[in-house]
């Protein structure tokens, strides 16, 4: 970089420096009096109110904040990055514990702040805050990181602390220990190539803090490395894992930026067009104090043939805002005027036509806004939702102009993107006339599936309902059941996936239908258990992969539309016997393998006494089905739990997604969603 523009950098960021221009090195020296010592006391003042209350500034001493600490200093080479000044940045979790974040930036300064009388590296790493100055006034600093607490927590809450700076030919060091006192003032320790620079921070995080515990999570640092390479395009960001016996690690580097995060969403779907569409724009703001502000918003979005419409992830200074907020307003309003005005432009959409809604414009769309703004403001629930409202119309102004562009000139896909839009309006119609339908249903209005062979009892609490795959194993379980309690439904071949479907065919299912019809306590927020026809829905499929496939498509039918029906316990798995002996004149069952040794030996049979293996419930006749399978008195029965809803969202979504191999780990481990009952 020219001096000419060093210097230019320098008065933006408005540091105040020493008024005499004395040699770095030695002004390091000279700070080692008196006056140091004075400066030192007001800092650890500071740095201690952060280790009484570290809750204040990291929210939790938990592993998420021992994270934190590793973020917040990234987020500092990163603010050097999109200042243009750094592109490598390497995070690296040594053998002790520590960790070494380097940036090859400008350095942090060397120089003696003059309100503080220490250099400007030992400012920013003791004084609360500090960071600001580095920043305010001249719009260096835009990453909030956490919230702008800055390098000073980092330092409070270590065992000890040591950065270098490569600066202007110099190698700088200094060292801080138990919670940030200065043990060797920053000193030049070395002579570097002037083409030399950036910055070195090494932090170990203080085990009397962080007590449940200090080891940094692998998957979680290389998560959050890539989401920052995603959201700062061209910025090289490398991980170095040496703990191991072996170092690991990975670099990441997207020149696309979040053209490229979308279209790693993306990878494993279908596209309906093959464009990433990306939006760009900055404006500055003028404040009512006069202050003026440069807000920087990037849009980037696609669709696929999926039925979701909760693709939209968004941030500001490159903190996610899981809630929202103005730059997703600005978005939705720029999206829904933007694709109607082009459809009806494209005679798409027919005069008489209403127009499409928003979550028609976002079905099967996955979509990155990026907001950079100077002075955020969060609101909502966690904090999480962008407040400003000069946001809006910013991000609204771009992504109206640059859409209705892209869509003219791009046609095909123009044409796909209303398509789906359309279809999208016509799914939501239809199924708020299906809901009508099911809700309808659970008032009793419609009438009960021919294919239902109900039970007499009407007392839902000892009423049970047998799912049952196939129809032949459907016609024993009616004719091996109890009359009186037990009703059965024969499901015919494989239920439709209601993860992948769209709702209004979900509707036409006639297994789905037939399944809301005969529990009769409606779906979804209409559903009501008190309505319930039945206090057990066990599901009884065969003991083979299609069985275990039919029951998870169930489950997951269950828990998206009735999980009441889960939560309240009232969900069974039935667990026909895998083997039959037959022994003089009696039948014995087992249920596994090592019960059918056990039984083997308990009736001392000789080697090689023949078995059965059931290959499916239709090889067992009725009264076989009864006495192993249904009767109240012997049957072995697994009850459906959810500990936790957030949790078993996530296996669902997992489960059901495009994804094979997490469906065939579920199916494998299914024992650890169930509670084994009757045992
Ligand atoms: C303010 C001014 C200058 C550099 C930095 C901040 C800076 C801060 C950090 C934090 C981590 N890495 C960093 N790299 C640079 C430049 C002042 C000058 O040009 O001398």
């Amino acid at each position: 970089m020219q001096d000419e523009e060093k210097k230019e950098a320098r008065d933006e960021d408005g540091i105040t420096y020493g008024a005499v221009e004395v040699p770095a090195n030695e002004r390091a020296v000279e700070k080692a009096d008196a006056e140091y010592t004075a400066a030192n006391i007001q800092v650890l003042k500071g740095l201690e109110a952060v280790r009484t209350r570290p809750g204040m500034y990291i929210a939790t001493t938990a592993a998420p904040g021992l994270h934190h600490l590793v973020w917040e200093i990234v987020d500092n080479a990163i603010d050097e990055a999109l200042a243009g000044y750094c592109s490598h940045i390497s995070v690296t979790l040594n053998k002790d514990g520590s960790v070494t974040v380097t940036d090859d930036g400008r350095g942090i300064p060397v120089d003696v702040v003059q309100d503080s009388g220490l250099s400007g590296v030992e400012t920013a790493f003791t004084i609360l805050h500090a960071g600001g100055k580095f920043g305010e006034g001249g719009g260096y600093k835009v990453s909030g990181g956490l919230h702008g607490v800055g390098a000073s927590v980092v330092n409070a809450l270590s065992e000890w602390c040591e950065v270098e700076v490569k600066k202007a030919g110099g190698l700088y060091r200094v060292r801080f220990e138990n919670g940030g006192n200065i043990v060797a003032p920053l000193t030049r320790v070395g002579d570097v190539p002037e083409s030399e620079h950036g910055t070195k921070v090494t932090f170990k995080p203080d085990a009397q803090i962080f007590t449940e515990t200090t080891v940094y999570n692998y998957d979680t640092i290389r998560n959050h490395l890539r989401q920052m390479a995603f959201l700062n395009g061209g910025v090289e960001i490398a991980l170095h894992d040496l703990r191991g016996e072996e170092p690991v690690g990975e670099t990441f580097r997207y020149e696309g930026g979040i053209r490229e995060y979308v279209a790693f969403i993306n990878s494993g779907k279908t596209p309906i067009a093959p464009e990433v569409i990306y939006c760009q724009g900055a404006e500055e703001v003028t404040l009512v104090s006069g202050e003026k502000l440069r807000i920087y918003c990037e849009v980037a979005l696609q669709w696929t043939d999926y039925y979701n419409s909760d693709g939209i992830y968004s941030f500001c200074n490159n903190i996610s805002t899981k809630e929202g907020g103005t730059h997703v307003e600005g978005f939705n309003l720029a999206l829904n005027r933007v694709i109607n005005e082009y459809a009806r432009k494209a005679k798409l959409l027919g005069e008489k036509d209403p127009n499409l809604a928003t979550d028609d414009c976002r079905e099967g769309l996955t979509c990155v806004i990026s907001a950079k703004h100077p002075n955020p403001q969060y609101e909502g629930q966690t904090k999480t939702k962008l407040g400003n409202s000069e946001v809006r119309k910013i991000v609204s102004a771009i992504v109206g102009e640059q859409l209705m562009q892209f869509l003219m000139e791009h046609p095909v896909s123009a044409r796909a993107i209303v398509e789906k839009a359309k279809l999208a309006a016509k799914g939501r119609i239809a199924a708020q006339k299906a809901r009508e339908t099911a809700r309808k249903g659970a008032l009793g209005i419609s009438s009960l599936p021919g294919k239902l062979a109900d039970c007499s009892s009407k007392d839902p609490e000892v009423c049970e309902l047998y799912i049952v795959e196939g129809n032949s194993a459907g016609g024993s379980a009616k004719n091996g059941r109890d009359r009186e309690t037990q009703a059965v439904l024969p499901l015919r071949g494989k239920i439709l996936n209601v993860e992948k479907a769209r709702e209004e065919r979900i509707f036409k299912n006639a297994e789905i239908g037939n399944m809301i019809l005969a529990i009769g306590g409606g779906i979804r927020e209409n559903f009501d258990v008190s309505k319930i026809r039945y206090h057990k829905i066990v599901i009884m499929t065969d003991a083979d992969v299609d069985g275990d496939h039919i029951r998870i498509l169930l489950l997951t039918f269950f828990y998206r539309f009735m999980r009441p029906l889960i939560e309240g316990g009232y969900v069974y798995i039935a667990q026909p016997p895998l083997y039959k002996i037959d022994y003089k004149g009696n039948a014995y069952y087992a249920y596994n393998d090592a019960e059918l040794e056990k039984l083997k030996r308990a009736l001392q049979l000789r080697e090689g006494y023949p078995f059965q293996r059931y290959k499916g419930l239709g090889e067992m006749d009725a009264q076989q089905l009864w006495e192993t399978t249904m009767d109240p008195k012997v049957r072995k029965m697994i009850r459906i739990t959810l500990e936790d809803a957030v949790e078993a969202e996530k296996v669902f979504t997992d489960l059901m997604g495009d994804e094979v191999l997490p469906r065939k780990k579920f199916i494998s481990e299914n024992a650890r969603f169930a509670e084994n009952l009757d045992y």
